[in-house]
């Protein structure tokens, strides 16, 4: 299977969060996609190209002009305002009653575009930004000119990203946009099945309203987890897209065995939902041993779960998004790939 990267990403670095203990450097390093580029060169796993450039209207089918051009000057509104932090980040968020305002303050626009204080952006971000969508729009034109499998080794990773905000690490919806790229190209019906630990808030909001995308999303319970307000399992979609969403919230300690049987469900509606392509937002963040998270899945769940998908027999894109024990991300990765390679079309 054909791996895209760029090590654009390098240059969102730097980054750091503020959790229930105080700052730290943030999780969401450059080291884990690294780490997933070197196992899969090691495991002989295919070829690893590069991303084409794309022009804005490929981002514009998802992503507002506004916010666009927010994500690309940011950091010298930052930096020009007289702010010297070396990561830009909101205080001030739009609460209820108040309003969109189109500020001229980067910190008003950073609450106005952001819905949580975990997606800093430092100089070199926008670059890394642009070019994992980029990764994921060339390895959606893979699926189009009729590979089976793709892997788009995305970072920063996307689906928490809405057409407007920001947050939990994510900017531009990197799945969201491989799947509109998808049916741009005359695919009539797509699956999205996001196995990210959190729920892919970004990516449900987009398509809600959407019959041609169906939403498959498996996590932790946002009662008890991140994003928190949304990804309940009453969320079945509105209007055209009532019943083209499916959440699977699970409690904190899940193993495979529960997981699995999820997935099968899910799984279950893909294939009768009879999708001409699946975009994985592959998230290994539900590794037992990672470090912001609470599953319980093993090294060679990750097999079974590449199995699972591949038995499918539709064409899959898989894209990076979370996962964050950097020792064991990489493996993981790996992993679910090999199992995907199983089966194919
Ligand atoms: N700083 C993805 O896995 N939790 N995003 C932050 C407080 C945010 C996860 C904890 C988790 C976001 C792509
Ligand atoms: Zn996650």
């Amino acid at each position: 299977m054909i791996t895209v990267y760029s090590d654009a990403h390098l240059q969102h670095t730097g980054l750091k969060e503020m959790d229930g203990n105080g700052w730290r450097e943030a999780v969401e390093s450059p080291e884990r996609a690294s780490n997933v580029i070197r196992v899969i060169r090691e495991r002989l796993l295919g070829e690893v190209i590069k991303p084409k450039s794309f022009a804005d209207n490929k981002l514009l089918r998802i992503h507002d002009a506004d916010y666009l051009q927010f994500l690309q000057s940011a950091w010298n509104e930052w930096v020009a305002q007289g702010n010297t932090a070396d990561n830009a980040r909101p205080f001030a968020f739009v609460g209820a009653g108040m309003r969109h305002a189109d500020g001229r303050s980067i910190h008003s626009r950073l609450g106005r575009y952001s819905f949580d204080a975990d997606s800093p952006i430092v100089a070199g971000s926008w670059n890394a930004i642009r070019s994992s969508a980029e990764v994921a729009l060339t390895a959606a034109e893979l699926i189009i000119s009729g590979e089976d499998r793709a892997f788009a080794a995305c970072r920063p990773p996307g689906h928490h990203a809405t057409a407007n905000y920001c947050g939990g690490y994510c900017y531009l919806n990197n799945a969201a946009l491989a799947a509109q790229s998808l049916r741009d190209s005359g695919m009539r019906r797509i699956a999205i099945v996001d196995v990210d630990y959190h729920h892919g808030n970004g990516t449900q909001t987009l398509f809600y309203r959407r019959s041609d995308i169906l939403t498959v999303s498996l996590h932790a319970d946002p009662a008890d987890e991140y994003p928190y307000f949304l990804g309940f399992s009453d969320e079945l979609g509105e209007g055209d897209g009532e019943g083209k969403n499916l959440n699977f919230p699970m409690p904190f300690s899940t193993d495979w065995k529960t997981y699995s049987g999820a997935l099968q469900q899910g799984l279950t509606q893909v294939s009768a939902f009879a999708p001409d392509a699946i975009v994985v937002p592959l998230g290994l963040d539900t590794f037992t041993d990672d470090p912001i998270a609470n599953f319980a899945l093993q090294q060679d769940d990750y097999l079974r779960m590449g199995e699972m998908i591949s038995a499918l027999q539709v064409p899959v894109l898989a894209v990076l998004e979370g996962g964050y024990s950097v020792d064991h991300i990489g493996d993981n990765c790996a992993n679910f790939l090999e199992g995907l390679e199983m089966g194919g079309v």
